[in-house]
């Protein structure tokens, strides 16, 4: 069921504390832990606590908990003392989306270009 702890979600595990992260923040609802493949100086997942299996499911079901992430994706940018920066949630297979629990990617500490691939 949308926002319930799901077994096989690797997420899940780390929200849940069974799978080591570096955690650079944590709120009632959302944690922020650094990439573990980084494209960029600064590369950190900001994530629901709750599992929802991509943006668009979060956005639908919990609107709240979307703007929640949002918001710690600034908070990211403020401690990770950045300038300019880019939020990418990757939604679908087909847009390079490998972990189905929604996920803020927020890159920055270089130049990004713009179309990406
Ligand atoms: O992004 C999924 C991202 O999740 C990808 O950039 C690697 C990252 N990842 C995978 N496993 C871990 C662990 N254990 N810790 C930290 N980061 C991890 P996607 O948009 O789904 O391709």
């Amino acid at each position: 069921m949308a926002g319930e702890p799901q077994d096989d979600c690797l997420f899940c595990k780390i929200v849940a504390g069974q799978i080591p992260a570096t955690i650079v923040r944590e709120t009632d609802t959302t944690v922020a832990f650094r990439d573990i493949n980084p494209q960029a100086p600064t590369h950190v997942l900001v994530i629901p606590k709750a599992h929802y299996r991509d943006a668009a499911a979060l956005a639908a079901g919990a609107p709240e908990l979307a703007a929640d992430v949002l918001r710690e994706t600034q908070a990211i940018a403020d401690q990770e003392q950045l300038d300019s920066y880019r939020i990418v949630f990757n939604t679908g297979s087909g847009a390079g989306q490998t972990v189905w629990h929604t996920h803020a990617h927020v890159l920055g500490g270089r130049g990004l270009e713009w179309p990406p691939g």
